[in-house]
């Protein structure tokens, strides 16, 4: 076996953190996983979720043969059929009676050749990505102001930063690395200022000086008044205005109409205000300032527009091309940023070129020897499902992306496909919600198997290279999309590997990119004749990579000149607007959603790693005190969520983490692990008008208790197939699977129901114990096998049922104790014996309780403490705000905010 480690990239968020992936056995799939300590994104760092990898890499639930309508079948049968159909369809209604919705995590190579097909072959930009629901409106915000879609920042800006504002950004759960390059910038220089600005006091606020708890979608006002405040205390930079900026005035005057009062202006935001009077002070004052942004600005109404009141104040105040400053767009998904070079946007054409500049289309044209190339936008994702849904699109082309569960509205994806014709899904794994609409199911490979690039959030090009051969039938999607274009006759697209696309890509990006034809800002060109060996050894760099700037390019805009035709930077006046669906009588909560510590999106790989489901295990919709006191609500009760577009039920979670007026549920539960925990579901579908991304954060609903006649715990070493609950949950957990369980429907004879859950997933010869007091609905059994805990069932009608933290350790013991089997139906552990309780710690598997313990054992004071203690906090650091939590719940440590 090689021992020596390889090189790669964890396929998860877009901090793009190098990983050192050693084989154990290729066979079998066994990787050990490491950072990488030579990688500028995380020197050796890994959350939680890039630790896990190895966890996920088996070949459990993958997709492994090609389908049609349900029938396996073989590659030649099934890229003819996509073919021939995407043929006959264009044959008959046109190139846009078709369409692709693709993704942020396929590699750019995958992406380019999509792109191409879509945008150059077939003719027509109906090609879009779920990367629209993400950063469409951060790319609109830089396009306006820069003339191109240029981050400007690296990382090391925020660690030379003096003050560092989070808007709308989870980054301890959702940039965990990128987070915690901030916290030891902090560490480091404790006079480095950190403000978050989010509804939510979240796992960021852990480390800042100041938490503005905005009102939800106040943000561009909020700005805006930044903008004038920055101009009434002489605070511009008049000199970096003039030479470099135009239309400063218009904007200057917009945001001037909506705060000439400071008090109405907090007011309007929610804020106390003198909290936004420091946050002022500290934005004019201070030198160097990071604006770092993410979904809770994007995804909006007027998302591009806050991006743009942002963008404004950097440049009123010259807070950008130098280090330290900038606006800087988090952006989420390991590839998004290929994803934008490529144009992989139904608005945008490759190579940062545009679709409706005749000069650019005419150039990829002749790029690609192709006279056909589309020259006007296409649908954008909710478009491009509104136009399934009634018909002008014929057939879809979904490739790594899970839509059933990620757009909004949700319900309606599923009646749209339902009803198209001809729906391909390209996905690695066997069970999604979307796979189930497929009529032809395209077995692609996976993270470990792939073999190409990815750009990261601060543009900076890494290798995700391949550990493992394909599985069974599993092949790149670069080269499924170039078989399909072979097959509609399409030339071009007879690529060998994924290195010769991604020299085309490169020599795109270089061709014609000069004074005489114009500038663009992406350019890779210095790779436009890179060799395989050389792609095998790419180290990670940040484009633009030209001859002039061969070891790539940190920052952008140093020399003040700007992409625009005049060189400058533009101002755009910003007329904030409220969300766009208002609160009324009877939707009165603002529904939140985003995401969670320890899932990826829909979760079809995170939930593949046990050590990934314990930290939230339901899904649990969170909510503030006074208004869970108002409406009667108890912790850990179930809720019913109801908005005009879809229903969920929900865990309740009563938290001063939420304001008043607001809910919070996670993106991440699908049809797959839960009965009723899609949220997209209840997302609303408005979207901003010029990005076209989705209103995500801010959908009217309301809320109430949902009351089950019974709930029940289920934990069982094999998978169930249970089915019938209104409210059913399914995890993994390590060694068992875990089940939530209610019902509003009466159960007449609980032993015998109990019984039926697990008939195939135990033996005759098992043990079983039993206890059982119908009168009141209680009703516990467990069966146990060569000693080993098989299965057990705990159902109630009225009281509590037991914390499943103890139980679900009993699975990992080769035999129980005699205490334990004692024990077992009371669902506590013995006395003098411990309950782990919820998992806090990921890394070192470490639970609340366990670290509760030791807190008051020890007398612990600090998150260090813990972590001499116990190790908790001491791997991937993600858990550090919880652990803080914990200290300040137990009255050891105020807590920062
Ligand atoms: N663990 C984990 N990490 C991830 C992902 C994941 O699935 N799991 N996904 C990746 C992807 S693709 C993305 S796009 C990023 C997203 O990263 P983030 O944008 O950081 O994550 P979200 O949780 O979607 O939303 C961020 C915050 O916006 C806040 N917010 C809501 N409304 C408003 C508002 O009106 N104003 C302000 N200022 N804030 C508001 C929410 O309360 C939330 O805390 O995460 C990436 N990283
Ligand atoms: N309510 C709400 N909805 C949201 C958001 C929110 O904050 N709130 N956030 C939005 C955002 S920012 C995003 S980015 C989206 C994400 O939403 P999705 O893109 O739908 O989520 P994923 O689970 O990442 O879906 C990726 C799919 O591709 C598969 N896959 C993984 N790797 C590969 C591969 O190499 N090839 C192929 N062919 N398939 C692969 C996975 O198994 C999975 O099925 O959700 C959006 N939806
Ligand atoms: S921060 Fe975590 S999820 Fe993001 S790239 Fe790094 S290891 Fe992967
Ligand atoms: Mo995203």
């Amino acid at each position: 076996m090689n021992p020596s480690p390889i090189k790669t990239t964890c396929p998860y968020c877009g901090v793009g953190c190098g990983i050192e992936a050693t084989l154990i056995d290729a066979e079998k799939h066994i990787v050990n996983i490491k950072g990488d300590a030579q990688h500028p994104a995380n020197f050796g760092r890994l959350c939680s979720k890039g630790a896990t990898l190895g966890d996920t890499v088996s070949l459990e639930n993958r997709l492994l043969q090609p389908e049609i309508n349900g029938q396996t079948t073989d590659w030649d049968s099934a890229l003819a059929h996509v073919a021939d159909r995407f043929s006959a369809i264009i044959a008959e209604y046109g190139p846009d009676a078709v369409g692709f919705y693709v993704s942020g995590q396929l590699l750019t190579e995958d992406y380019y050749v999509a792109n191409k097909l879509m945008k150059g072959f077939i003719g027509s930009a109906n090609i879009d990505t779920n990367s629209r629901l993400c950063m469409s409106s951060a790319v609109v915000g830089y396009k306006r102001a820069f003339g191109a879609d240029a981050v400007p920042c690296s990382y090391e800006d925020l660690e030379q930063a003096e003050l560092i504002v989070l808007v709308g950004s989870n980054a301890a759960w959702c940039h965990p690395i990128a987070f915690q390059r901030i916290r030891r910038a902090k560490e480091s220089n404790p006079s480095l200022k950190i403000v978050v600005i989010d509804p939510r006091a979240t796992s960021t606020c852990d480390i800042a000086d100041l938490h503005l708890s905005i009102k939800p979608g106040m943000d561009a006002l909020l700005f805006n008044g930044l903008l004038a405040y920055l101009a009434e205390t002489g605070s511009l930079d008049r000199d970096f205005i003039d030479r470099h900026c135009q239309d400063f005035v218009p904007a200057l005057a917009a945001a001037q109409a909506c705060a000439d009062d400071f008090d109405d202006l907090a007011t309007a935001c929610g804020l106390a205000a003198h909290d936004l009077a420091q946050l002022f002070a500290w934005f004019a004052k201070l030198k160097k300032v990071v604006t770092v942004y993410s979904q809770g600005i994007n995804q909006s109404s007027s998302g591009s527009d806050k991006c743009n009141a942002i963008i404004n104040c950097h440049l009123a105040s010259g807070k950008i091309g130098k280090p330290g400053s900038g606006p800087f767009s988090l952006t989420g998904q390991p590839n998004a940023m290929g994803g934008r070079e490529v144009g992989g946007l139904a608005n945008m054409l490759a190579a940062h070129m545009d679709l409706e500049n005749p000069l650019h289309v005419d150039r990829v044209g002749r790029f690609w020897g192709s006279d056909r190339v589309a020259n006007r936008q296409g649908l954008k994702a909710v478009e491009l499902f509104d136009a399934v849904a009634d018909g002008r699109l014929k057939a879809v082309w979904i490739m790594a992306t899970n839509p059933v569960v990620s757009m909004p509205d949700a319900d309606k994806i599923k009646r749209a496909l339902q009803q198209c014709p001809l729906v391909v899904v390209s996905d690695c794994i066997a069970n999604t919600d979307t796979l189930a609409f497929a009529h032809v199911k395209l077995p692609a490979t996976g993270w470990s198997e792939k073999d190409g690039t990815v750009t990261n959030l601060e543009r900076r090009i890494s290798r995700q290279r391949p550990l493992f051969a394909p599985s069974g039938q599993a092949r790149p999607d670069w080269w499924i999309i170039c078989q399909v274009a072979q097959r509609m006759g399409f030339a071009g697209f007879d690529y060998q590997n994924s290195a010769e696309i991604f020299r085309e890509h490169a020599a795109l990006s270089g061709f014609e990119n000069d004074s005489e034809h114009g500038i663009r800002d992406f350019d890779i060109s210095a790779f436009a004749s890179i060799e395989q060996s050389q792609f095998d050894a790419l180290p990670p760099i940040q484009w633009p990579v030209t001859a002039t700037a061969m070891h790539g390019t940190a920052r952008l805009f140093s020399d003040g000149r700007f992409y625009t035709e005049h060189g400058k930077a533009c101002f755009i006046p910003i007329n904030p607007r409220a969300p766009f669906h208002a609160t009324d009588a009877e939707y009165p909560f603002t529904l939140n959603t985003g995401r969670l510590r320890d899932q990826w999106h829909t979760m079809t790989r995170t939930a593949l790693a046990a050590k990934l489901n314990s930290h939230k295990p339901e899904p649990t919709v969170e909510i503030h005190p006074a208004d869970a006191l108002r409406l009667g609500f108890r912790q850990r009760g179930l809720a019913k969520l109801t908005s005009r577009w879809g229903d969920m039920l929900a865990r309740i979670d009563i938290t001063v983490s939420q304001q008043p007026g607001s809910l919070f549920v996670p993106m991440h539960w699908t049809g797959q692990l839960s009965s009723r925990g899609r949220v997209g579901a209840l997302v609303n579908p408005v979207v901003d008008p010029l990005s076209g991304q989705p209103e995500s954060k801010q959908t009217p609903v309301r809320i109430e208790a949902w009351q089950p006649r019974w709930q029940a715990l289920v934990l069982s070493r094999q998978a169930l197939r249970i089915g019938g609950a209104e409210y059913q949950i399914k995890v993994k957990g390590e060694g068992f699977w875990r089940y939530h369980l209610a019902g509003q429907a009466a159960i007449d004879d609980l032993p015998n129901w109990s019984k039926t859950l697990f008939s195939d997933a135990s033996q005759e010869s098992a043990e079983c114990l039993e206890y059982s007091d119908i009168d009141i609905g209680d009703y516990r059994m467990a069966t146990i096998e060569a000693g080993r805990l098989s299965v057990c069932v705990f159902v109630t009608a009225q009281n509590e049922l037991p914390e499943p933290g103890w139980l679900c350790g009993l699975f990992g013991k080769p035999e129980l104790t005699r205490k334990e089997r004692l024990s077992l139906l009371s669902g506590l552990p013995p006395r003098g014996e411990q309950d782990v309780g919820r998992t806090v710690c990921s890394c070192f598997n470490v639970g609340e309780k366990t670290i509760l313990q030791a807190i008051a054992e020890h007398k612990l004071d600090s998150v260090a403490g813990i972590g001499e203690c116990l190790s908790a906090g001491t791997g991937c650091g993600s858990c550090l705000p919880e652990l803080k939590t914990l200290l300040a719940d137990a009255g050891k440590v105020a807590i920062g905010r």
